[in-house]
């Protein structure tokens, strides 16, 4: 999945990931409607009480895309997964989530046979307000300091990460800000994730001129899943011109 992914940044400058939270009681037709606009499908909540097994393998038949699971505990794993975000939330003030839940699931994971991805989960303002920065403990990094969620990045990729990811939160008032993207994009070689609060295709167009190499958005298909065609035209839009 993950060669796949870089293989998608590659040709077409941005990839679009699109967020099912398994506790939503509709994913099946999130999943329907997305089929034909992302190019991955990304699985998880911070709050876990679904049978996850099945879902997963529901979304896996619908939409006949890679799943990424995306646990937000030690629960949210399933063999049904293609791969797994293998996730530090770097920024939290509880070691339990930057490091010991991690380390819980890694033989389960092993075990699965999961793809397991090296990512540097960061939480940016305002994650504060939102779920993953309440349960995740997180250690906000203001807007106004990009180069803190940059110094982050670098610090990931030197301990062998090869993604980050800029979280607001999920249904965050406001997505990342721009500079944190570009300052961590110049400053690291890591590939980038940004999420939280990206509603419309002028925001994520924007994001992948100014450095991600994935978008990816989850309130806005639970709301508005014909939305997708037009977050995938802009993100590829914009993917293209960076390439050129
Ligand atoms: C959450 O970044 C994702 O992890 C998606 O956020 O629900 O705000 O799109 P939204």
């Amino acid at each position: 999945v993950e060669s796949y992914l870089n293989d998608v940044i590659k040709k077409e400058g941005a990839a679009y990931a699109v967020l099912i939270d398994p506790d939503e009681k509709n994913y099946a037709e999130i999943a329907e409607k997305v089929k034909d606009y992302a190019d991955v499908i990304i699985i998880g909540g911070s709050i876990g009480i679904c049978n996850l097994d099945d879902i997963t393998k529901d979304i896996k038949e619908i939409t006949n895309l890679p799943t990424i699971l995306f646990p937000g505990n030690v629960d949210g794993i399933t063999k049904e997964a293609d791969a797994l975000f293998y996730m530090t939330l770097m920024n939290s003030k509880n070691t339990y989530w930057a490091i010991t839940a991690p380390t819980l699931g890694c033989i389960k994971i092993k075990k699965e046979g999961i793809e397991p991805i090296p990512m540097a989960y960061i939480g940016v303002e305002p994650i504060q307000n939102t779920a993953v920065g309440y349960v995740g403990e997180v250690n906000v990094i203001p807007s106004a300091k990009p180069e803190i969620a940059a110094m982050y990045c670098l610090s990931a990729s030197y301990f062998g990460m090869r993604w980050a990811y800029l979280e607001a939160g999920s249904g965050a008032k406001f997505p990342i800000d721009n500079k944190a993207i570009a300052t961590a994009k110049h400053l690291a070689d890591i590939n980038i994730i940004v999420g939280g609060g990206i509603r419309n295709p002028e925001t994520a167009f924007e994001k992948v001129i100014y450095g991600a190499d994935v978008i990816v958005t989850g309130t806005l298909t639970e709301e508005n899943p014909e939305a997708v065609k037009e977050m995938r035209n802009a993100i590829k839009k914009a993917g293209l011109k960076k390439l050129e």
